[in-house]
């Protein structure tokens, strides 16, 4: 039986729009998805039911499809996380645990697990944080993410296990909805946007972070999970840049095509974790080992974003 690659949390933001890129590069019947729900759109492929804190079931479904490349997706994301940090932590670091066992043991080559700017914390430099600097995380999110980098290091260096990473900055696309981040205003503004005209946001209007149109994010994991092992010298997890917005920054721009938008502020408890992060990311080394390189701008981005949305948002 040929090779096949899992995706694990398919249902989600990401997985939706990587199942979709990574079947039209190497075929619906290469690209198995999993989620421990069942997708909401109709993807063109084999699917299975999986709850990744379940070993005997993910080994199954591995052998099943002779599985040899893992994108582990399945989390709890920042503002989620934060309601439930003991399951979150659970989830987050079992998840990570059960996948990369499976390449420690030989069974898979290869893995594509994402970190993200959550690992950061308030003693971080703020603006063009770099590759290596202080890691203070204060939210459980954060926690899990920069020990999973600590751990898919260490499995690198002790056991040859070839895994993968990027630091993510908050993702926006029009295909899927986000699942419980601090970033999620970014997607939720173009939603309001045309079916209301109004938003009220959960951050304040100075509130400057990292973000990345999905195109541009699925491009990089695609990327660097494609380039030569030699050349992906950092273990941990890149740092990966975008755009950097502040809510006033997105507003101006959907006014351009929705004269009539207006947005308002009401704070809750997502504006601490975000002033936490930093606002812009250096991914240098991203550009120097695996040739990365960005296609949007906020510009570009919103005017995707709503000429896609205006089709299907009702
Ligand atoms: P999401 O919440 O949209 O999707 C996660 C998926 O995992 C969901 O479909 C969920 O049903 C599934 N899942 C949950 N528990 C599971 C379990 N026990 N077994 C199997 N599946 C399970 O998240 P996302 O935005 O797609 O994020 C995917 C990964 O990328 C996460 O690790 C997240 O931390 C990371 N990330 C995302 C962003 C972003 O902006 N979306 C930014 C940085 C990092
Ligand atoms: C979140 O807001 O939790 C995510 C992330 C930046 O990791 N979008």
């Amino acid at each position: 039986m040929s090779e096949t690659i899992l995706v694990i949390g398919s249902s989600g933001q990401i997985g939706t729009e990587l199942v979709e890129e990574l079947r039209n590069q190497f075929g619906n019947d290469k690209v198995i998805a999993s989620d421990i729900k069942e997708p909401q759109n109709v993807q063109n492929g084999p699917f299975e039911v999986l709850d990744i804190l379940n070993k005997e079931q993910l080994l199954k479904i591995v052998e099943k499809h002779n599985v040899k490349e893992i994108y582990l997706l399945a989390a709890l994301l920042s503002a989620t996380a934060e309601k439930n940090p003991e399951f979150a932590w659970e989830l987050n670091m079992n998840s990570l645990f059960n996948v990369l066992n499976l390449a420690k043991d030989g069974i898979i080559k290869k893995i594509f697990w994402p970190s993200s700017i959550a690992v950061f914390g308030p003693t971080t430099p703020r603006e063009n944080t770099p590759q290596y600097t202080i890691m203070e995380p204060s939210t459980v999110y954060g926690i899990s993410k920069q020990a999973g980098e600590r751990w898919c290091e260490y499995y690198n260096e002790k056991y040859g296990v070839d895994v993968r990473s990027i630091r993510y900055p908050g993702l926006i696309g029009y295909k899927s909805l986000p699942g419980g981040g601090t970033t999620d205003y970014a997607v939720d503004i173009f939603h309001q946007a045309i079916k209301h005209q109004k938003y009220e946001c959960f951050l304040n209007k100075s509130t400057r972070l990292p973000m990345m149109y999905m195109a541009d994010a699925i491009k990089a994991t695609i990327q660097i999970m494609q380039a030569p092992s030699e050349n992906i010298k950092i273990r941990s997890s890149y740092n990966l840049a975008g755009i950097s917005f502040n809510p006033e920054d997105i507003s101006s721009e959907i006014k351009k095509y929705i004269p009539s938008f207006s947005i308002s502020y009401k704070e809750d408890f997502r504006q601490k974790i975000a002033d936490s992060w930093p606002q812009s990311i250096d991914d240098t080394n991203s550009k120097k080992d695996w040739n990365w390189y960005p296609e949007y701008n906020l510009e570009s981005m919103s005017a995707d974003m709503i000429k896609n949305l205006k089709n299907i948002v009702t």
